[in-house]
């Protein structure tokens, strides 16, 4: 009996940490990754799928952080619905960027005023909140989702969003606001490759747009041609194209009817997150977070990168 009161007391005292193998988090159902490297430790942040019936049920969005990507500590919720007094419900896919020693929460979210999908951000001094909505509006609203931003290395960032579009804005440099009017990418096949059958969306765009730089070359991964959903991406020389479709990377696997992609760099690895409804009673409404390491071919494409399980 005192090795049993010695286990627990020893269980009790464990920081809250999730299991180190796929899914990363195996207590609730979480989607829409989108990982943060930042002082030696990455940053995961996370929808939550509440409960799995007929439709998104997300009101919340999770933090968790990791220095080893095998460890994984939980941070609780940070951000939710309630925060944005002007949003009503819709906890969708969105991204955390550092700045200005903050560090912005780009998300979508229901304008209960408009009933339209609007983008609004919130802002933190730490990466592990609590987070607070920034502007008390939206910063930017035309009924389309998923929020990503890239600052590239002239200080410059860039918001990219959309579904069915592909929208663009300059940020300015309090991250708060924008310069101009937002802008179209051209989603022309030579860009965003085929889909055939969907005269009103020619290209494989769907949503999920995911951007970085490296070695020069710009990086638009993106989940392609629902449903369902596989990650596929484009490159370009500059952040705002022109764009060639370069191929998939993570085929259609894991039983979610959609998947939405992070990539970073972390500690000399390369690191693939994504979602799919591998727990027990997983599925398109009850999806689960997990990663891939991978190596970049040595002229820069992704490999193919599979699920684990997949
Ligand atoms: O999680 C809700 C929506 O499903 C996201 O905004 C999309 O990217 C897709 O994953």
């Amino acid at each position: 009996a005192w090795l049993v009161s010695l286990l627990c007391l020893a269980a009790l005292l464990q920081p809250a940490t999730a299991r180190a193998d796929n899914p990363i988090v195996q207590t609730i159902y979480t989607a829409d990754p989108a990982p943060l490297v930042h002082d030696g430790r990455v940053y995961l942040y996370t929808g939550h799928d509440e409960d799995g019936s007929t439709w998104f049920t997300m009101n919340e969005w999770r933090v968790w952080s990791s220095a080893d990507m095998v460890n994984w500590t939980d941070h609780g919720a940070q951000l939710d619905i309630a925060s944005f007094a002007w949003a009503s419900k819709d906890a969708w896919a969105g991204h955390v960027v550092p700045r200005n020693g903050k560090f912005y929460w780009y998300v979508p979210v229901v304008n209960r005023a408009t009933g339209r999908m609007a983008i609004g951000v919130a802002v933190s001094e730490s990466p592990t909140g609590p987070f607070r909505d920034a502007l008390g509006g939206p910063l930017v609203e035309n009924g389309e989702i998923d929020p990503a931003v890239f600052v590239d290395d002239d200080g410059q960032a860039y918001l990219y969003w959309g579904n069915p579009n592909l929208w663009v804005v300059k940020l300015n440099s309090d991250m708060t606001s924008y310069q101009g009017s937002p802008a179209r990418i051209p989603l022309t096949t030579q860009g965003f490759g085929a889909r055939s059958g969907n005269p009103d969306r020619p290209t494989l765009y769907e949503e999920a747009p995911w951007v970085f730089k490296r070695n020069g070359q710009y990086y638009m991964v993106f989940a392609a041609e629902c449903c369902s959903e596989f990650i596929a991406y484009s490159t370009a020389p500059s952040p705002t194209g022109p764009w060639t479709y370069r191929g998939t990377i993570m085929p259609r696997q894991g039983g979610s009817f959609t998947n939405h992609a992070g990539v970073v760099d972390f500690k000399g690895g390369s690191y693939f997150f994504y979602h799919n409804g591998a727990l027990p009673g997983g599925g398109g409404f009850t999806r689960s977070v997990a990663v891939e390491s991978f190596t970049y071919n040595s002229d820069g494409t992704f490999p193919t990168i599979n699920m684990t399980g997949g």
